[in-house]
Parts: C-alpha cells; structure tokens; sequence
C-alpha cells in the first residue's frame, strides 16, 4: 500500500484536523504545502478543484475534510475516532458538521478580519516555512492574494461581526457540553472533540498546535485572544490539544 499524501495549506484549520487524525492514528504520510495564489494553478488541472485538504491514496483522491477523515477512519480503524454506538456516532458526526459548515467558516472569517490587514505579518505567517527570499516576494504579492481571499471567503465587517456571535456560540456550547465528562459525545475523545479543538485553535491558541506562528501578533489577533482566553471553552479545547495532540506521523516533518 502506497503512503497517503496530503495537499494542505499548512496554516488552515481544515488541513489540521486532516493531519491530526493521520498522525493520531499513527498513519506515514506526505505533505505538499501550498501558498493561497500559487494553489489555484497547482490543484486545479490535477483535481479539478482549488480547496484543500485533499488527499490521494491507493488511487483514489478524497476531498473535503469531513469526507477524508471517514476515510482515514475506514482504512486505519485504530485507534478510533468514531464511536461504536450508531446513535452516539450520530452525535459526534452531527457535531464534527456542525463545526465544519457553521462555525468554522464564521471564527475564519472573524480572525482573519483582524489578521489580514496586517500585510507583513498575514504575508509571513502564511509563507513561514519558505527561505528569507520567498517569503519577501510573497509579501509583495500579498495584497492582491489578499483582496481574493477576502471575497473568497466573504470577509467583511458584519460577516466578521457574525463570525464574533458564533465563536461565543460554539465556546459555550463546548464548555458545557464536556464538562461533565471532558469530552463532546459519549465520554471519550472522538471526533466531534478533534474537530471543535481545531475549528477553535486560532482564538483559544493550543501552544501544542503544531505549526510556527510568528511572534509579535498583529494587535487585532492578540486582542481576539485576550478576549476569550479565560473562557472555559478555551480550557477545553487547550486540554484536548495538550492530551491528544501528539506528533506528526508525516514522513518529511
Ligand atoms: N468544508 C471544507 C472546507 C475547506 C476549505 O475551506 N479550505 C480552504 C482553506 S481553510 C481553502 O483551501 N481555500 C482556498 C481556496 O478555496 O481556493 C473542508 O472541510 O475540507
């Protein structure tokens, strides 16, 4: 059996949730990191769309981040991130589409919104990783990156105000939701908990997430932390990361 590959952009919390279910399970794997602009032209003539994670296995191409963890589920049942129970596999199913299509999208859009105007930093923190040379060409190109991935994915000030209402919504429904148990759906950590610690990374800042992010932050990104750092929703999803995170099973790092 060849080894799974991932097309990912490094940053983004659908890729994440992606590689923390291979490396929880202990699956070798690649990765091909793409920059948002370059990705366009590098994905599109191969699979016939631009968004990512996608991942090829055994010849067969999987795309949406929901659709490869069934996937990954299927093919390396342990440990498992489903639960036995059909009604709480339900739940916690439920639960991960929830956080995919609902609140996801919205905590993007609201970070973002106080990241991005920042061109140096945003332009860094997305090319981090390529040499000193890259990263300075990436800067210059960034504001028109930028102004597409802010129709892209529809950043304005009320779809970021709304995207405030819905991370209050999901922090609350998180930390009491777990607190009787510490976890999402039927007492133990499944997918419903991987999904809603990843969908929350970028306000609740896990220090186990396992990408570099450049420091100082921009002030917009330090204040959104600030706001909900003593959020009991934040503890959850900083003891999901710290318990179960673990280290990648990726083949280059
Ligand atoms: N619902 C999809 C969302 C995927 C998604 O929004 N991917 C974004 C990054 S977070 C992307 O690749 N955007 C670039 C583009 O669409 O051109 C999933 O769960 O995989």
């Amino acid at each position: 059996m060849n080894q799974p590959e991932l097309w990912q952009m490094h940053f983004s919390m659908y890729q994440e949730k992606v590689r923390w279910a291979l490396d929880y399970k202990r699956v070798p794997h690649i990765r091909h990191s793409l920059l948002p602009g370059p990705h366009a032209a590098q994905l599109m003539p191969r699979f016939g769309q631009k968004a990512m994670p996608i991942l090829r296995h055994d010849g067969k191409v999987l795309k949406n981040s929901a659709a490869i963890l069934s996937y990954i589920e299927q093919t390396w049942p342990d440990p498992p991130l489903y639960p036995q129970d059909p009604a709480l596999r339900e739940q916690a199913l439920k639960t991960q589409k929830w956080f995919d299509e609902k609140i996801g999208p919205a905590v993007r859009c609201a970070t973002f919104y106080e990241i991005l105007p920042d061109t140096e930093y945003s332009a860094r923190r997305i090319a981090s990783g390529l040499s000193g040379l890259k990263q300075k060409l990436y800067v210059g190109a960034f504001p028109a990156v930028r102004a597409v991935m802010m129709l892209d994915m529809k950043i304005t000030p009320d779809s970021a105000e709304a995207g405030r209402i819905l991370t209050q919504e999901a922090l609350d429904f998180v930390a009491e939701n777990a607190e009787q148990t510490g976890y999402l759906v039927g007492g133990q950590f499944s997918v419903a908990d991987l999904t809603a610690a990843t969908v929350l990374f970028p306000t609740c800042f896990p220090p186990e997430f396992p990408v570099d992010i450049p420091k100082p932050l921009p002030p917009g990104w330090e204040a959104w932390l600030k706001r909900w750092q003593a959020h009991k929703g934040c503890e959850y999803v900083r003891r999901i990361y710290r318990e179960y995170r673990g280290q990648s099973a990726a083949i280059d790092g």
